[in-house]
């Protein structure tokens, strides 16, 4: 079934700002917003540009980012042109049965939250123009490639972001889609791992890496949420993140930190019920604002 006009923008805060138009071509999405990828519609320039962006944060991401995401993305060989994503989907089903599905950009958060939920990963078609290399508000193909898909190939990842999925869900019929919205941003977007653990030491800095796609795929923020003395990081506390409002339009004032991936996992399976009840009776922090009871990372 194909769909006469726009769908409504996501309903989370700021994601979309308010009503700004999104980008994307969604004349011929069906109705779970999939559309063909159409690989040989791209041109030169737009190859050339990808091609770009890749190298420039492929020299960024030893300093800065997790082992996992470094390891899938050297096996992943996608850095000569736009990828095609089926050729990706073929790799990602045998690794941890995840695929990839091209979208036009933005979608309803019910119909993005399906697609995690069933292991389908929804990447942005089109690539942003050359006066945006630096920042763009709305995902294109670079950020949905580089930033999220090498992560689908690590299992413990790939599961927490199928539950993540199946969260949204239902959280949408609980009327807590901003709390949620909030553990996106704050661990798929924006999150930092300390490899090694709070307590060990690497001989490098001290094992603090990006695993956040928001970060892996940007020019300016990445080595800022690692370097910079003046950025908050505090340790992963579910809690605390569904309190704390974020900010689309500028770095992070904090970031969160996990020890693993098997953390996040394992505080994202409870059903969140009784903590939606709880963070209801809570007030909510700014983006910027500590909390006393924060713990620095
Ligand atoms: N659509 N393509 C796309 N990518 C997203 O990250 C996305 C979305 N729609 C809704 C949405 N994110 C939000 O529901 C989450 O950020 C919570
Ligand atoms: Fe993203």
């Amino acid at each position: 079934m194909a769909l006469e006009h726009s769908p409504p923008p996501p309903a989370t805060e700021g994601r979309t700002g308010s009503n700004t138009s999104l980008r994307g071509d969604y004349s011929r999405a069906d109705s779970d917003y999939v559309v063909a990828q159409d690989w040989s519609a791209y041109t030169a320039e737009e190859h050339a540009l990808y091609v770009r962006l890749f190298q420039r944060q492929s020299r960024l991401v030893p300093r800065y980012a997790c082992t996992q995401f470094l390891d899938s993305l050297a096996r992943l060989d996608a850095g000569s042109a736009i990828p095609r994503f089926d050729a990706v989907s073929a790799r990602l089903r045998r690794a941890t049965r995840w695929e990839l599905v091209a979208v036009p950009g933005l979608i309803p958060d019910d119909v993005f939250f399906r697609h995690l939920a069933n292991r389908r990963f929804p990447v942005t078609v089109w690539l942003r123009k050359p006066e945006e290399a630096e920042y763009i508000v709305e995902p294109d193909v670079f950020h949905d490639f580089f930033g999220h898909v090498p992560l689908l190939f690590e299992p413990v990842y790939a599961d927490y972001l199928q539950e993540y999925g199946r969260g949204g869900l239902k959280a949408l019929g609980q009327d807590a889609l901003d709390y949620l919205a909030r553990l996106y941003w704050y661990t798929i977007e924006f999150g930092l791992i300390r490899e090694g653990g709070h307590h060990g030491l690497r001989a490098q800095g001290n094992g603090l890496r990006a695993y956040g796609a928001g970060l892996l795929s940007s020019s300016g923020e990445l080595a800022h949420c690692i370097d910079d003395a003046a950025a908050q990081r505090t340790r992963f506390d579910l809690l605390r993140i569904m309190r704390t409002r974020y900010k689309i339009d500028s770095y992070q004032p904090r970031y969160f930190v996990i020890d693993s991936f098997e953390q996040l996992l394992a505080e994202t399976r409870p059903d969140f019920t009784p903590l939606y009840a709880k963070l209801r009776g809570l007030p909510e922090f700014s983006a910027e604002e500590a909390a006393p009871e924060d713990v620095p990372a």
